[in-house]
């Protein structure tokens, strides 16, 4: 059980700038494009500076040691989905289990990359992998999380905006300094955009510190991503 992971008050309050949103929209950049399909031998890559790139079943997640947590979903477009219930393994049990013992030897891991079978990439600091509340879930809400959101698997980072929580999990890249690339969208659309600096995301993004993007004042880009929350949610809808 990795237990409640926003404040304490959380029932009633969301981080600054955000707007609770009506359930839990499918969100991201692969804007039109339906769900990428779901092999039964799905599989989740290590690769980067290990011994030997590995493939882990992502059937086996069910044996690992299992967590749940109840917890909020923050975009940085500016809405949140409140209440969510996931359940899978915590990423740091995961990374103990499955990353650690193919790490090249001497290695000081720095960052890891995300990849999600849809072709997404969130870059993540170790430190914030390994918070607390940070899983691979594989069930949403008590039932197996479902193409909306992210399956057979995806990242949750609760206290990160939501383009860290790669869905679709299918890749872990280990690091050993920080990755030239600073968001990898989905589609090739989406990559164009995520150029503009206004779209740069901030490495640590933290919601409740407001962590929006590494320069630019995060109460000037609130009205700005939030006009891109229903063309993206009506783009995404299937
Ligand atoms: N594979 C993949 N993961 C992704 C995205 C995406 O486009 N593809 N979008 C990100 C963004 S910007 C958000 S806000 C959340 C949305 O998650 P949801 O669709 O489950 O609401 O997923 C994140 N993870
Ligand atoms: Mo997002």
């Amino acid at each position: 059980m990795v237990g409640h992971t926003d404040r304490a008050n959380r029932a009633t309050t969301l981080p600054p700038g955000q707007r609770r949103a009506e359930g839990f929209p499918r969100f991201g950049t692969h804007l039109h494009r339906p769900p990428p399909p779901v092999p039964p031998d799905a599989t989740i890559t290590i690769a980067g500076v290990v011994t030997a790139a590995t493939a882990f079943p992502v059937s086996e997640l069910a044996t690992l040691p299992r967590a749940a947590m109840t917890a909020d979903f923050h975009c940085v477009a500016g809405w949140s989905a409140t209440g969510l219930h996931w359940e899978g393994v915590a990423f740091a049990d995961f990374y103990r289990v499955v990353v650690a013992p193919v790490i090249a030897p001497h290695t000081r891991v720095t960052h890891l990359v995300f990849g999600g079978a849809d072709g997404y990439r969130s870059v993540v600091e170790v430190d914030d992998a390994f918070g607390a509340d940070v899983m691979i879930a594989d069930r949403l809400d008590g039932r197996p999380l479902d193409g909306q959101h992210g399956a057979p698997a995806r990242l949750v980072s609760p206290q990160q905006y939501g383009f860290v929580s790669a869905k679709h999990l299918s890749l872990i890249e280990v690091h050993d300094h920080a990755p030239a690339e600073n968001f990898g969208a989905a589609s090739p659309l989406a990559r164009l955009a995520f150029h503009l600096p206004v779209f740069r995301r901030h490495p640590r993004a933290r919601v409740w510190r407001e962590e929006r993007h590494p320069y630019l004042p995060a109460r000037v880009l609130r009205p700005v991503y939030r006009l891109f929350i229903e063309p993206i949610r009506a783009m995404s809808a299937r």
